[in-house]
């Protein structure tokens, strides 16, 4: 298995080399219009716009998900099964929650983050989800959010890997509308200090596993964070798994029930209240999926090159001979090209403070519709071998449907984005 991400920045602290890439000067030979093109990365956004930190991370998580995750997925996305243990791997790697500080987390820069996204999404848009779950919405919250105790008792497991975490907004019947949740907390009639919690959450990434569950409930109308131990939770806690999805297949997904279900006052994130809980833990995530999804096109541009260079129609000819088949392979690396080099931008400001949350609804919306549209034009160079999952390519479009629908519709981002262009609320 690749090495831990930790050892990795160890080895590069104080050196010379561990200088921030971007800051040094592109030589002349990078800037002379008439250097060779790199198809494989054509603004140069490895060696230019990533630190040394930043690069040896990406290493790292490219190695273990080309060398562990990717020959798990055919059977794990034919058969529907997520195997638990994959949060293990990467929390003994130092992926989960890599941006954050102590804990035993690696303290990464945000696109250290994304760059992790990418490498994870590169092998299935399922296995970034459990990541990003455990990461942007379990771990993230509780660090921002979360007491000193909640942070102690919680983080370091999580960033391990040794226990699970889900988030849970999504009601059935409130989706791009959580704000009318109907999923409610009130004191325990007999004992003081302890919270009942009653409703529903659905399409729950990671419940049916999870040990701590995020749930987001409204106490006398106002939206607060539950920390619902599985163990401490009694029998009204119910996580059935949803099957039969048509995206997805490789990630556990499910409901969270609850009926009666006891959470203790120190289970609450003590000073958060609305809706801007859980969104600035969606920033995050939204953020994360940005990058994964051009992971997630990268691969499947990759395996259509090499299709159409081995595919044969027409006396003999390659199909990377014909024009419209390199359309597709141009479009496709453009996209690809223009939103992770969007990524880079909106990472850095985030780490400057500088970032708004409509920046990454505009990264979010453009990376996942380009890849969700790319992913099926390249779909069509495989001809009838696209329904076969051991050509990939239709697993990876089926997936980034889901991944263009969770996280907030696209539709729903480019409302947000219509509010700040029109100062005119879409939504009330
Ligand atoms: P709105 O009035 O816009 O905002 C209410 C309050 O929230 C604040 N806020 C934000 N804060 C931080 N970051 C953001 N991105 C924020 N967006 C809004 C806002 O400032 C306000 O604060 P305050 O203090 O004034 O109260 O609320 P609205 O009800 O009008 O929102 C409308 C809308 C559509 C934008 C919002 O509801 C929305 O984004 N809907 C999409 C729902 C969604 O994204 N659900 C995701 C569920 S989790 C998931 O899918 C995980 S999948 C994981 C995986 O497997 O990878
Ligand atoms: P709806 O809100 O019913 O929307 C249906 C359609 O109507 C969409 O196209 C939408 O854009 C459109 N629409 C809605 N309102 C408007 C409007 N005002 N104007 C224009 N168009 C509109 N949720 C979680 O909380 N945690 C998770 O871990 C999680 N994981 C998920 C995993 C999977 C596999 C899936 C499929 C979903 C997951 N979700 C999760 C839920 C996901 O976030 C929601 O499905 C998503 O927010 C959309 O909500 P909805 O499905 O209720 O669709």
């Amino acid at each position: 298995m690749a090495s831990n991400i930790r050892l990795a920045l160890h080895r590069l602290a104080g050196t010379a080399r561990n200088r921030a890439a971007r800051v040094a000067s592109p030589t002349a030979h990078q800037i002379r219009l008439g250097s060779s093109f790199v198809w494989r990365d054509p603004f140069l956004l490895q060696s230019t716009l990533l630190t040394e930190d930043e690069q040896a991370i990406h290493d790292v998580a490219r190695k273990y998900c080309q060398s562990e995750l990717a020959p798990r997925i055919v059977e794990a996305y034919r058969n529907e099964n997520f195997d638990r243990n994959i949060l293990r791997e990467m929390g003994e790697l130092g992926l989960l929650g890599a941006n954050i500080e102590g804990y035993g987390c690696a303290g990464a820069s945000t696109v250290a983050y994304g760059l992790i996204a990418r490498e994870v999404e590169r092998v299935d848009s399922g296995y970034r989800s459990a990541m990003s779950v455990q990461s942007s919405l379990v771990m993230h919250p509780i660090d921002i959010f979360g007491t000193q105790e909640q942070k102690d008792r919680f983080l370091p497991e999580l960033a391990q890997g040794k226990i699970v975490g889900c988030f849970g907004l999504t009601e059935p019947n409130h989706g791009s509308d959580p704000a009318s949740m109907e999923t409610t907390a009130r004191p325990h009639p007999t004992k003081p200090g302890v919270f009942l919690l009653n409703g529903s959450k659905t399409w729950i990434t990671n419940s049916p596993i999870a040990d701590v569950l995020l749930v987001w409930a409204k106490l006398d109308g106002v939206i607060r964070g539950f920390l619902v131990e599985r163990s401490r939770a009694g029998p009204g806690l119910v996580t059935p798994a949803i099957k039969g999805k048509t995206g997805l297949r490789a990630s556990i997904t499910g409901m969270i029930q609850m009926d009666d279900v006891e959470v203790p006052v120190e289970n609450m994130f003590p000073d958060i209240t609305g809706l801007k809980g859980p969104f600035s833990c969606l920033n995050s995530a939204r953020y994360g999926i940005a990058w994964g999804t051009m992971g997630a096109l990268e691969d499947a541009l990759e395996r259509t090159q090499q299709y159409a260079l081995d595919r044969n129609q027409f006396k003999g000819n390659p199909l990377a001979k014909y024009q419209l088949i390199q359309k597709k392979l141009a479009d496709a690396l453009t996209d690809i090209t223009y939103g992770l080099t969007a990524c880079v931008q909106v990472g850095r400001l985030k780490d400057d403070g500088k970032a708004a949350p409509e920046m990454i609804s505009m990264i979010k919306r453009q990376n996942c519709d380009r890849a969700l549209y790319n992913s099926r034009k390249l779909m069509e160079v495989f001809g009838g071998n696209a329904a076969s999952d051991e050509y990939h390519i239709g697993r990876i479009a089926a997936n980034l449907w889901v991944v263009q629908t969770y996280e907030g519709q696209s539709d729903i981002h480019s409302l947000i984005l219509g509010r700040a262009i029109t100062g005119v609320n879409a939504f009330f």
